[in-house]
């Protein structure tokens, strides 16, 4: 029982992905996703200069052993590009394990609490009737579930906006919905939070009326708030219903949300930027929020973010995990293993994949009726074609900074 071979895989099909590939002395291989969108070579130096040499020859079979030890034994604790390493290594020792066992991963963690995952979708528009038409497409798509964002008077770009001008590297492939812009340096955006509080109740109020009251309605925020900016919002939104409110304020300051909470009862989503159980222990514990966003791709993996997840349900706190397209489709199996075992699911962010990252990873999942599943082949159920995966190297790219209207930097 060894760990012979470690590698690590950087692919740019429609935007980079870092994944680790893990190969036992029986032949048996195990991916896992390691991607930090604009921040994916410090993640590939982690892995490769002070993980990968550390795997050679362990046990496969121990992945909690494994996770302490990476852990605890590198002294220095938490952080994105830590945790996004480690996540890396355990997704894809669970993978190894349900291969090896010859059964899905969500088999191991409990088997399934439900028939499928719920999952939405990101509509937007910089006008009602742009957004109208991404709804409707949407739908047709069949989310049930969809997010909504909006433009917003006077803002030049605004993030979660599909952008006419594509964010590909190759001009001529459409792929609208990516925040990060291939490049040398970081875009700037304008941001102004009196103009977006006055316009985002009136959209919801058209959407509603257009679409009636049974769609599940989200909306991010996007840390831009201050806590009493965002419990005037909360407010606000209240009339329309909706699923959830994410990423209201800044989330380092976990007591922000005190203030939020004491003001409106809008359900609030937070932790696509936490890495540890540590970052929400408040949050959790004094019930601030009602749904955790963090990402297995994240957060340590499967064995650590199933951790929160437990600790949340006992609060009645559910999962909203992370599934933006810089989640590759590997971390996207590996949520939907868990999703589809823990008791506590909420819903599953899903943004579809483009067609040449499709072809690099294959995978079984389904999608129907606005449902996913992560299919029944042993272990995670993804492969990576590596030819393919080679044939698109590493393209440079950052996520947007905001400016105030008098130059300051806000919160992106
Ligand atoms: O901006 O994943 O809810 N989803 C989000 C995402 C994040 C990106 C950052 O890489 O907020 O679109
Ligand atoms: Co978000």
């Amino acid at each position: 029982m060894a760990i012979t071979r470690a590698e690590v895989i950087v692919t740019s099909p429609d935007r980079n992905f870092v994944t680790l590939k893990l190969t036992t002395a029986d032949g048996v291989t195990g991916l896992g996703d390691a991607t930090l969108n604009g921040r994916e070579s410090a993640v590939v130096a982690y892995l490769r200069d002070h993980v990968v040499p550390l795997l050679i020859d362990r046990d496969e079979s121990r992945i909690e052993d494994t996770w302490q030890f990476l852990y605890r034994g590198a002294y220095w604790r938490r952080g994105p590009v830590t945790m996004a390493a480690i996540a890396a290594v355990d997704t894809a020792l669970w993978d190894i394990k349900g291969k090896v066992a010859g059964l899905p991963v969500y088999q191991l963690l409990g088997g399934a609490s439900r028939e499928g995952l719920l999952a939405y979708g990101h509509a937007s528009g910089r006008s009602l009737e742009e957004l109208f038409d991404s709804i409707r497409d949407h739908q047709e798509q069949g989310y049930r579930a969809i997010r909504v964002q909006t433009g917003v008077p006077g803002l030049k770009s605004i993030y979660g906006i599909a952008s006419n001008e594509t964010r590909h590297a190759d001009k001529s492939v459409r792929y609208d919905h990516e925040p990060a812009q291939p490049g040398s340096l970081p875009a700037e955006e304008d941001w102004d939070t009196r103009s977006y509080l006055r316009h985002v109740p009136a959209v919801f109020e058209a959407v509603r009326n257009e679409f009636g009251p049974e769609p599940p309605l989200l909306h991010d925020a996007h840390h831009r708030l201050t806590p009493i900016e965002a419990a005037r919002l909360g407010r606000s939104l209240e009339p329309y219903d909706l699923f959830w409110l994410e990423d209201v304020t800044p989330a380092e300051n976990q007591e922000a949300l005190r203030l939020v909470r004491r003001h409106t009862t809008t359900p609030l989503a937070i932790g696509e930027v936490f890495n540890s159980v540590w970052d929400y222990q408040h949050i959790i514990r004094e019930q601030l929020i009602d749904y955790v966003r963090s990402a297995v791709t994240h957060t340590g993996g499967i064995s650590h973010l199933k951790k929160v997840l437990e600790y949340a349900a006992q609060y009645q706190i559910k999962s909203g995990m992370h599934g933006p397209t810089d989640v590759s489709p590997v971390g996207m199996a590996a949520a939907m293993h868990l999703g589809l075992s823990v008791h506590n699911f909420g819903i599953q962010e899903y943004m579809k994949h483009g067609a040449r990252t499709d072809q690099v990873f294959r995978q079984s999942f389904s999608w129907r009726g606005g449902y996913l599943h992560p299919g029944d082949e042993p272990g995670l159920g993804v492969d990576l074609d590596t030819d393919e995966a080679g044939r698109y190297p590493y393209v440079q790219a950052y996520l947007p900074y905001n400016r105030l209207a008098d130059g300051t930097l806000h919160d992106w």
